[in-house]
């Protein structure tokens, strides 16, 4: 039942119904349109896994299946989060109000009584597509930094503000490291602001690689990185400053041909478990160890002291 994707499809529909009937209904009804790849998922029971593993951009969800209720499912995408902004349709026989109301209020984005006329159909699909993209465009705009793809400054330290909070309330370490390439004025000075720029952008990739999947790195400032660290100790983080450091400084990056050496400077701040510290308390200390770094010569990792009753020490 699935129609392949295509080069051209930029909208991408989930059909979750348990009638086969309907889904052969469905494909006919978008046939001609190639922008259009229609998914079909006759299990309610596998349809969030499905559509969390496929990414549509818009979902065609049936109403009344047998074992689950379409409006439990809708519940279900919104709370997790690989599908919780997915566009949704509601498909349905039923066109009371008020399964209309509590669709819309459990999450659905439209509304559709079955079979829809096809022109309204691909409308809608193509509508809630685009903006679905749109809006994914505009939020990597305002989180990435455009440079090197990682968070922006404003980004990085919203989620060092989350991450912090839920350290305290459920007692876990946390760390933060700062980096900063080492005299990296001379690359732009020597080979030229656009070779800066690529040093730049590999030298982000290799931090990004070093680091788990729910590890957090943003763009602090011009050639300075913050890294966050939940549930990461002390001496966890002064390993792994090490190896962000070997991996930055062990293979030069090439840029045009040119091997550039480059190293950079790190520093590390901690807490262990309810410092009750701030976010500018825990930047400013990681800051003061990143100092430190580059007094003692640059191209190594100092770690600040834990902090007391919220102050570092
Ligand atoms: P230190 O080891 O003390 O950190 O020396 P440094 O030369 O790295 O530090 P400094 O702060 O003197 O210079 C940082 C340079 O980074 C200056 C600035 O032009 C450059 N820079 C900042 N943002 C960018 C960028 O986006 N692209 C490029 N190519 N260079 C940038
Ligand atoms: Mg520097
Ligand atoms: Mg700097």
């Amino acid at each position: 039942m699935t129609k392949p994707p295509t080069a051209a499809s930029d909208v991408i529909v989930l059909l979750v119904d348990d009638q086969m009937i309907v889904a052969r209904a469905v494909r006919q009804l978008l046939a001609q349109d190639q922008d259009i790849a229609l998914h079909y998922c006759p299990s309610p029971q596998q349809a969030v896994e499905r559509a969390a593993a496929l990414q549509p951009t818009v979902i065609l969800q049936d109403l009344v299946m047998p074992g689950i209720d379409g409006l439990e499912l809708v519940r279900v995408y919104r709370a997790t989060p690989a599908t919780a902004e997915i566009p949704i349709i509601m498909l349905s026989t039923k066109e009371d109000p008020t399964t209309k109301s509590q669709a819309f209020a459990e999450g659905a984005n439209d509304y559709l009584v079955k079979l829809p006329d096809r022109i309204e159909l691909v409308a809608r699909l193509r509508y809630h597509s685009r903006a679905y993209r749109a809006l994914a465009v505009l939020r990597d705009l305002a989180t990435r930094d455009g440079l090197t793809g990682v968070w922006n400054r404003k980004m990085i330290f919203d989620t060092l503000r989350e991450e912090l909070a839920r350290a305290e309330r459920i007692g876990n370490a946390l760390s933060i490291v700062m980096v900063d390439l080492d005299k990296f004025k001379n690359i732009n000075d020597t080979f030229g602001h656009p070779a800066g720029d690529a040093v730049l952008q590999e030298a982000s990739r290799r931090l990004s690689a070093c680091i788990r999947v729910y590890d957090h790195v943003g763009r602090y400032g011009g050639e300075e990185f913050l890294i966050v660290l939940p549930s990461c100790d002390r001496e966890q983080a002064r390993e792994l400053s090490e190896r962000l450091r070997q991996s930055v400084a062990n293979v030069p990056v090439n840029v045009d041909g040119k091997e550039l050496h480059i190293t950079c400077s790190l520093g590390v701040a901690s807490i262990d478990t309810a410092n009750l510290i701030t976010v500018e308390a825990l930047v400013h200390a990681a800051d003061e160890a990143l100092y430190l770094a580059k007094e003692k010569g640059r191209n190594c990792v100092q770690v600040a002291p834990l902090p007391v009753l919220g102050r570092m020490i």
